[in-house]
């Protein structure tokens, strides 16, 4: 991957003394450390954004990805019991459900380029189970690109199997697996961890296993769940642990804050603020100088926020996503799906350019740069070749 040029960043000015310092390292070639990533944190949200945008421009032009998909969550039965989670449903209570093949295949719409698979850790399904939603799914549509599991559920299949994590992963990719999703990070702090997910995996199992995967060459993305109890040092310690995994095992696609949704979980009043969200995002393009994008996640930032991001050094809006599940239990107010045309006019209204891709980051189409806010979709280029994906 060819790392970014600095034209950008070198053109930039700013005024405050802080973000000033960090443009000269980052220049230079340096990397932000833990302290001045959470010193950055009190610096003018609107420098921090503009030193991140030049960055985000220097790896991407004005260019911003998304791409057409579903979410899938075939379950919300789950044998855990982490607090923030206002999705999960014990077996047997009478909101908790379990997709048929039918339901399943339901969601392989023919338009789509890329299925999000993730849900519970259900107390009957064996190992078998998991693997025929991705088989059933690439049957239906063989080129569709199969994003599923996260590092929790892979480390329960190894619980379920008996087996290490290589072969339960290269299981999965023979059913089909194209990447592994983000989720299940929450937040690499022990302190959090037993406060709010004692049960689940901790940061050690997690990183091993997104290692592995990329040491397999199974590509994956990697989330940040933010807003609730953790502190802004724990944030920072979180992304440098993960720059630190992709200097070692190169594979990550994205990088994701995920706004923490109070809904009736009773940890925190209200969501964090938008200014607090545009911070992390920026912060995350700064200390990330070897992932590729930053997400600006619209579900939980909710669109407006998710649209200024991309002025903020996000580079990717996700998806059209169709029902989305987990946030809105939790009471999101985004809506729980957006069309094509509403993601090529937000991008559009940031002043970016649209480019619609695969979940590997292959360019399916791009959109011309003239904003006319008409949703009028028109490509400019079309199916590029595979393997030219924006890295
Ligand atoms: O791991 C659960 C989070 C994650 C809440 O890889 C909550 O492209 C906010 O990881 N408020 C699942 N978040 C979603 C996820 C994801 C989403 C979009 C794209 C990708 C990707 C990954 O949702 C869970 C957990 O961290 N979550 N409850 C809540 N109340
Ligand atoms: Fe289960 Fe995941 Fe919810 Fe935790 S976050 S309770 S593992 S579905």
């Amino acid at each position: 991957m060819p790392g970014p040029n600095h034209a950008h960043l070198a053109v930039l000015k700013l005024s405050d003394p802080a973000v000033a310092a960090a443009r000269r390292t980052l220049l230079e070639g340096g990397r932000l450390t833990q302290e001045e990533g959470v010193r950055l944190f009190d610096s003018p949200v609107l420098e921090l954004g503009r030193l991140a945008d030049a960055c985000a421009r220097d790896r991407h032009g004005d260019r911003v990805y998304f791409t057409v998909n579903r979410q899938l969550n075939p379950t919300n039965v789950c044998v855990l019991s982490c607090r923030f989670c206002d999705y999960a449903k014990k077996p047997g209570a009478p909101d908790a459900y379990t997709m048929t093949k039918e339901q399943i295949l339901a969601h392989v719409d023919p338009e789509i380029h890329e299925i999000h698979i993730v849900g519970g850790l259900h107390d009957k399904w064996r190992f078998d189970d998991y693997l025929d939603v991705i088989r059933w799914v690439k049957e239906r549509k063989p080129g569709l690109q199969v994003k599923a599991y996260t590092a929790v559920e892979v480390d329960f299949f190894c619980r379920l199997t008996k087996k290490p994590a290589e072969w339960v992963l290269e299981e999965l990719r023979k059913a089909g697996l194209d990447a592994l999703p983000g989720g299940g990070a929450e937040v690499f702090s022990e302190r959090v961890r037993r406060e709010l997910f004692h049960q689940k995996i901790g940061g050690h199992r997690w990183l091993e296993i997104h290692e592995i995967a990329h040491r397999m060459g199974i590509p994956s993305n990697a989330t940040l769940l933010y807003g609730h109890i953790e502190t802004r040092a724990e944030r920072v310690q979180h992304m440098i642990l993960l720059r630190e995994l992709e200097d070692r095992a190169p594979g990550f696609l994205a990088f994701i804050p995920l706004a923490f949704q109070p809904g009736a979980t009773g940890i925190v009043r209200r969501q964090a603020s938008a200014i607090e969200d545009l911070k992390t995002i920026a912060l995350s393009r700064l200390v990330f100088d070897n992932v590729p994008h930053v997400k600006s996640y619209w579900v939980m930032l909710g669109q407006d926020t998710a649209s200024v991001a991309l002025n903020f050094g996000a580079s990717d809006l996700d998806g059209t996503i169709g029902q989305e599940k987990i946030a809105h239990a939790a009471l999101a107010r985004s809506p729980v799906g957006m069309a094509e045309e509403a993601m090529v006019q937000a991008i559009r209204e940031a002043g970016k350019i649209p480019v619609q891709r695969d979940a590997l980051y292959h360019v399916v189409r791009t959109y011309d740069a003239g904003g006319a806010a008409d949703g009028g979709a028109t490509a400019a280029t079309a199916g590029a070749a595979p393997g030219a994906g924006a890295r």
